[in-house]
């Protein structure tokens, strides 16, 4: 049998602004520009040096619908150098550019580019000499709400040869992301494909190792503190009808969050030095975007509180950090020191409160927000502008947040 290769990517989000950032000042901004289209160009390099037989791309390649005139074209430079080289680029859009942006600068694709769309799924068959290697099909996202089961369309064709779908999709309502296109794992094994090349989780993940085998690459540049470790792409080998995945990185920055929990602190600056250790040993060879997240319940907590002690501690951290990192929040998440478990086994309107909170799913509740807000006539446009992403993606410290807010006014706690 034969054995041939593809780079399986996804969300691109090519010219993104980073909005989800709590302290995107000019500066970062400036080092930050370009990091979505140094990665595209990386992944067009990285699939010329691996020298793939074909490469599929599974949806959010821009970051809105208003697709930047720069993104697009970046893109279409990427794409002809991979035609010129003689291979073969399948393309699907997803929610965040549905039916390829509003507008389009391009006339015309590179020859070997297919822009999969929005009707129906379409095929594309890969060959190499008189051989069939794959066949390729997909579908684009018409709009950003796209409530259909899209994986149910999809249907194996009668050739023998390797058949790879590709989909913009949230598996078995993922609900730290948008709901959009929702199938389950058993449709996409029903299907009787072999390889389903995903889209729209911004974390790589391997749902199914073969038969199909179900793979999220992630995106190829993290935009957000939460989208934490390498970014890159997914190059799957195959031989003999099964696939290997191995990880190309691509980004320029990386993101990560730093715990710190305050319970058994007594000082401010014990909370820098655990703060800058922790920080220390996430250190990569990327440049680094850092959030810290102080949790626990103890005596900092007043102090944590008084006015301007969290912006002024971010300062201290951005001080002693060297230029390649960037403090971009210190969220506050604690509690007055108290025994969480006692009082949750309490009787009173605090032991409820906690109650509900412990049982509360963060994500859907946020997400039933976000929805709510999308479907506003007036706020609905403005979605990008007000970041909905990226309350969606801190909804477990926003459900944090509120419950000692709700603690400390219940408690007459001065803040
Ligand atoms: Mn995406």
């Amino acid at each position: 049998m034969t054995t041939f290769s593809f780079a399986h990517i996804a969300d691109l989000h090519l010219d993104t602004p980073f909005s989800g950032l709590a302290s995107l000042n000019d500066d970062l901004a400036a080092r930050l520009k370009n990091a979505s289209l140094d990665a595209w160009d990386r992944v067009v390099q990285g699939c010329l040096d691996h020298g793939v037989d074909f490469v599929v791309i599974a949806g959010d390649v821009y970051d809105s619908d208003t697709a930047s005139v720069r993104a697009q074209l970046r893109f279409k430079r990427g794409l002809a150098r991979l035609s010129d080289a003689g291979i073969p680029v399948m393309v699907v859009h997803g929610n965040h550019d549905p039916n390829g942006g509003r507008y389009s600068a391009i006339e015309r694709w590179p020859e070997q580019v297919t822009v999969f769309g929005t009707r129906e799924v379409t095929h594309v068959e890969i060959r190499r000499g008189g051989d069939l290697l794959a066949v390729v099909s997909g579908i684009s996202f018409p709009e950003r709400h796209v409530q259909e089961n899209l994986a149910r369309r999809f249907a194996r064709s009668e050739h023998s040869a390797y058949h790879v779908a590709v989909l913009h999709t949230n598996v078995d309502g993922d609900t730290a992301h948008g709901v959009y296109a929702p199938c389950t794992l058993q449709d996409l094994v029903d299907s009787r494909y072999d390889y389903w090349a995903l889209g729209h989780i911004h974390a790589r993940r391997v749902l199914r190792d073969h038969a199909p085998a179900v793979v999220y690459p992630g995106n190829t540049q993290a935009r957000h503190p939460n989208e934490t470790g390498p970014k890159g792409f997914a190059l799957v080998q195959v031989r003999d009808g099964t696939a290997q995945v191995n990880w190309v990185e691509t980004d320029s920055w990386r993101f990560g969050v730093v715990g710190c929990d305050i319970t058994e602190l007594t000082s401010l600056d014990q909370v820098e030095e655990q703060v800058s250790a922790a920080a220390a040993r996430l250190a990569s060879e990327r440049p680094m975007v850092l959030r810290a997240q102080l949790t626990g319940g103890g005596v900092l907590h007043r102090d944590l509180h008084r006015a301007g002690t969290v912006t002024s501690l971010l300062d201290a951290l951005r001080d002693r950090a060297s230029t390649d990192l960037w403090w971009d929040d210190v969220q506050v998440q604690t509690r007055p020191a108290f025994d969480r478990q006692q009082r949750l086994q309490g009787e009173d309107f605090i032991a409820d409160l906690l109650n509900q909170a412990e049982r509360a799913d963060a994500h859907a509740a946020v997400g039933e927000l976000v929805e709510t807000l999308r479907g506003h006539p007036a706020l609905g446009g403005l979605a990008d502008e007000l970041g909905l992403d990226a309350l969606l993606a801190d909804a477990p410290a926003l459900l944090r947040e509120a419950e000692v807010l709700a603690l400390g006014l219940l408690e007459g706690e001065t803040r």
